[in-house]
Formats: structure tokens, sequence, C-alpha cells
């Protein structure tokens, strides 16, 4: 899984250079140990919310590649039917709530989430992702007293990637190296993790879903990663040097991380990882073709996907204009 993110990431990165993909393209070359190892230690029940960066959390929540990739491309067979783009799909069947812009807005979406589970009492539980940057919205607090209060079932992910566009945690953040203590005033617990190893990511994973589902509430990890790439594809990246990049690379890289380790503890061989590059390699040859050959969505498509259920119609007056002392020339 993190290789198929690694090489959807840098084929979307090439598309993106060509013209194909219009609008914002965030990239998560780097942080992909994150949500596979995280994916790995929840149930089909189980829902999952994030920012922007998002492509790598849908893949790994099952989501089709040919889907996403599409949407990135404006076409029909995307997962929004090319009217969403990078930062906005959805996948009711794989439990993926998006996908969303604006910063930190993810995470009452999240809890609430958690709440519904408790309140359906169906044994699932919510992960939430947000960045760095997010950690310093009001709205994050807010939510954090409200699970911590009613006991809800969400884990709180913080993806320390180390930069919030291209401010540098240390000039954002009091306690930079603390992100995991933000819930403190609302006794959640909270804890680091090696972010770029899938191993400790995994297992912290699972302290904190066996925390969760047996009741005790809300919990916060904090993920200490990195991204490869600009914030997003316009970021010339100005605010940080290569060689700082390229250090991390050579370091912790965690597909490099995790095959060294296949390969001295698990002995995996060199045949088997080659095969596991041909077989990402002919997905994404199916995916870009995908995404390149299904078709523009028909500009009735603006009209569908506005409202669930029934549609207010333009004759409907009390639907559509304010109702009490609004100056009438207001349009909404
Ligand atoms: C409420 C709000 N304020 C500002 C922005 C502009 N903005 C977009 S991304 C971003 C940085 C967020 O960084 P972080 O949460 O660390 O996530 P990362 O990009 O590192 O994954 C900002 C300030 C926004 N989208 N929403």
């Amino acid at each position: 899984m993190m290789l198929l993110i690694r090489r959807f990431e840098e084929r979307a990165g090439q598309i993106y250079g060509m013209g194909k993909i219009a609008g914002f393209c965030h990239l998560y070359i780097g942080q992909e140990a994150v949500v596979t190892g995280l994916q790995s230690c929840l149930t089909e029940k189980d829902t999952i919310v994030t920012a922007y960066r998002d492509h790598g959390h849908m893949l790994a929540c099952g989501m089709d590649p040919k889907g996403v990739m599409a949407e990135l491309t404006g076409r029909i067979g995307g997962y929004s039917k090319g009217k969403g783009g990078s930062m906005h799909m959805f996948s009711r069947e794989k439990n993926f709530f998006g996908g969303h812009g604006i910063v930190g807005a993810q995470v009452p979406i999240g809890t609430g989430l958690a709440f519904a589970h408790k309140y359906r009492k169906d044994g699932g539980l919510c992960v939430t992702y947000m960045g760095d940057g997010a950690v310093n919205q009001g709205q994050v607090y807010e939510a954090f007293n409200m699970a911590a209060l009613w006991q809800l079932p969400v884990i709180y992910i913080i993806e320390n990637n180390q930069y919030s566009m291209g401010t540098a945690v240390a000039r954002h953040a009091a306690m930079p190296h603390e992100l995991y203590n933000r819930g403190i005033a609302y006794g959640i617990k909270g804890y680091p993790v090696n972010g770029m190893d899938i191993l400790e990511v995994e297992a912290a994973g699972r302290m904190a879903v066996d925390h969760v589902r047996s009741g005790k509430g809300p919990i916060i990890l904090e993920m200490k990663t990195y991204r490869y790439r600009g914030h997003s594809m316009s970021d010339p990246g100005k605010y940080r040097s290569k060689e700082e990049v390229e250090s991390v690379k050579e370091q912790a890289d965690p597909l490099s991380l995790l095959q060294s380790k296949l390969e001295k503890e698990f002995k995996v061989s060199e045949a088997e990882f080659k095969t596991f590059e041909k077989e990402i390699k002919e997905i994404m040859v199916q995916t870009i073709e995908f995404a390149e050959t299904s078709p523009e969505p028909d500009a009735s498509e603006l009209f569908t996907d506005i409202y669930v259920g029934e549609t207010p119609q333009a004759s409907d007056k009390s639907a559509s204009e304010p109702s009490s002392s609004g100056s009438s020339s207001i349009g909404w």
C-alpha cells in the first residue's frame, strides 16, 4: 500500500506538470507510513476523515485508484464525478468522509462521526486526521472538549510533517515538540510516534484502538513525519533547503526503512520486491488510462449532488430567500 501511494502520487505530480490536473493538488509523498500503518488497525465499520492532503488516505481505505485519479483530472468516473477535484472526495462505501479544504474543519466533523458511532452503538470509531498547522485552530479545542466530555470513540491523528504551508512548526506553534500534549487540558492522553516507521505506527495504532474501543474516550497520536514535496504543486519550497529534504530521504524514508527491515528480518528477496513494483506499475497504467479517457462531466452535472433528498425549487420562496429582516436586494 505504501508503494501504491508513492507511485500514485509521483504520477499525479507528473500529470499535474503536464497540465492535466486543474486546481490544487497536495501530495502525500514521505508520509505514507502514517495512513498505511493506522489503516491496518481498523475494521470496516470505522470511519475516517482528513484534510486536503488526502489521496493516500483514500487509497489506504480501499478506494479505487482509478476513481481517485479520474477525479484529479476532472472526469465523470471520478469519486465526485469530476466536480470536486483533489480536495473534495468521499466514499460512503469505504466510510471515507473527505477530503476538506478548510484547515481544521474536519476535526468537528470527525468528532461528530464519533458521536454517531456512540449514539448508534455500532462499535465503530472515527480516525480524524489533521496537520500540525490545524492544531492552532479554535474549533479543534471545542471538538476535543466535547469528545472528552462525552467519551467519544475518536482517535485524533496529528500528522506533524514539520511545515504548515511555508511555516516551520517552531514558528507557528508554542511547545512545537509536544503537539501530542494539546489535549492535556481536557484529560485526553497523547503520544508521540515515529511516523516514518510503519511498524511503530501500527503498534501505536493498536494501542489507540484498544483504548478507544474499551470505552476510555478520545486519544491523540502525534505522528512525526515529513513531506518531501511542496505544500501544493505550486509551492517552490523556499522555506527549507534541498539538503534538509535529501537527508530525510536518505535516513528516514518510510519505504526504504520497511524494505531493509523486510530484507533483514523477514528475508524478503529482491525478486519479490520487483514483483511488488511490477504489480503496482500495472495498476498505475490502468489508472492513468482511465483518468485520461473517462469523459468530462456534462454541464448539467453542475446541478446535481447539491442537496440530499428533496431539492428546493426556485419557485419555493421560503427556501430560496432570507426569511426576516434581510434586505430583499441581497440574493442567496
Ligand atoms: C481556516 C483556513 N485557514 C487558512 C487556510 C490556508 N491554508 C491551506 S493549507 C494551510 C496550512 C495547513 O498546514 P497543516 O495543517 O500543517 O497541513 P499540511 O499541509 O502540512 O498537511 C493553510 C494555512 C485554509 N485552507 N483554511
